[in-house]
């Protein structure tokens, strides 16, 4: 009888910026299936968030709280590891080593991010480089799945293509990682522009529903929303793309399909739609805030400390393959 290996999960967030409602979302509520059934693992990654300049002490609260943004959401640090990238010195080695056995120019000339964001001459090499340290990552720990938002897609298929070359040319020595898109909540949409996808790194803070906002500012922000033309609560991403985007997020927080929505508001108009939405998103920061605040700076230490010691063996195993293969 074979023994099946249980399947690995990684994912990783960046200490940057205000966590918000679309990685809540399309990211972490995928996490929180996945712990129950798969060996997993999810980063905080420090060393992708100075890529762009960080104030120290400011990077320091970040790690801190997206730490507990993760257990405040509902990751068990005894089903899961959480652990802080910086911690394992074997994440930037395997970056190194794929950038001059299996990266090349021409595929990170491909990366749509990048493109997005380096609009200066001034931005680092490191940004360039940003996703074959997050393919050094996901390969570590031989990962199978990659829970992530549509947004990162390419940078999942990136790693594939940078693992399979690998063991093509030098042996085998990476498991072929899959990214995990949710269904719904896959690519949550500003508020300010549904155009564009709800961004940490949004010019107006209009544009996002923080984890951390008060109540208050989200309601406010919620009511200021960009509607659609018409008054219709219909779910039409082409024609209705705004309230298509409220609807998602209304569906997700309170577990009501959409279809449900469309019923119980139709013949009411954004103004009804928009109060109950809000009392929804009230309630859910509320409750969110309470738990984030209950959970202390040392715990979340000792959690990565933990976490470090179990996964560092499982790095230094691949990373020796790597090595062996290359002669290194
Ligand atoms: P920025 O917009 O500044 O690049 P970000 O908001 O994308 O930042 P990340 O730390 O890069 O934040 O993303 C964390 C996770 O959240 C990733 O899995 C990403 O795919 C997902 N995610 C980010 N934005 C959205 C969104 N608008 N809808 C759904 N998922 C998202
Ligand atoms: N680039 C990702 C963050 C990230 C990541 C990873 C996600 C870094 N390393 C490994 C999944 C797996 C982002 O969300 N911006």
């Amino acid at each position: 009888m074979s023994i099946s290996k249980q399947l690995t999960v990684f994912s990783g967030v960046q200490p940057t910026g205000n966590f918000h409602l679309g990685n809540y979302l399309g990211a972490l509520t995928q996490w929180l299936d996945l712990q129950h059934k798969y060996h997993s693992i999810f980063c905080v990654v420090d060393y992708h968030a100075i890529t762009v300049p960080q104030n120290a002490a400011n990077l320091k609260r970040q790690v801190l709280d997206i730490a507990k943004i993760y257990l405040a959401a509902g990751i068990n640090p005894r089903r899961a590891l959480i652990f802080r990238q910086s911690d394992i010195a074997e994440h930037t080695e395997l970056a190194w080593i794929l950038n001059c056995a299996v990266a090349r120019m021409s595929d990170l000339n491909k990366m749509t991010q990048f493109k997005d964001k380096a609009g200066s001459k001034n931005a680092s090499v490191g940004l360039f480089d940003y996703p074959v340290l997050m393919a050094a990552d996901i390969l570590l720990y031989q990962t199978d799945i990659v829970p992530v938002g549509e947004d990162q897609l390419q940078h999942v298929e990136l790693a594939r293509d940078l693992a399979k070359r690998f063991n093509q040319q030098f042996g085998h020595a990476f498991t072929i990682p899959e990214a995990k898109i949710n269904k719904e909540g896959a690519r949550i949409m500003g508020l300010d522009d549904p155009t564009k996808k709800m961004s940490k790194s949004a010019a107006s803070p209009a544009n996002y529903i923080a984890l951390l906002d008060k109540p208050e500012t989200a309601v406010k922000k919620i009511k200021r929303a960009v509607t659609d033309s018409g008054s219709d609560i219909k779910y039409d991403v082409k024609n209705k793309p705004a309230i298509s985007n409220l609807l998602t997020i209304y569906s997700l927080l309170a577990n009501k399909s959409i279809k449900e929505l469309e019923r119980k508001y139709t013949g009411k108009g954004y103004g009804d739609f928009k109060n109950d939405l809000a009392e929804v998103v009230s309630k859910f920061l509320t409750d969110f805030q309470i738990k984030f605040h209950n959970i202390s700076d040392r715990q979340v230490a000792k959690i990565f400390s933990q976490s470090a010691k179990k996964l560092r063996p499982i790095a230094r195993t691949t990373l020796n393959k790597v090595k062996t293969n290359l002669g290194l």
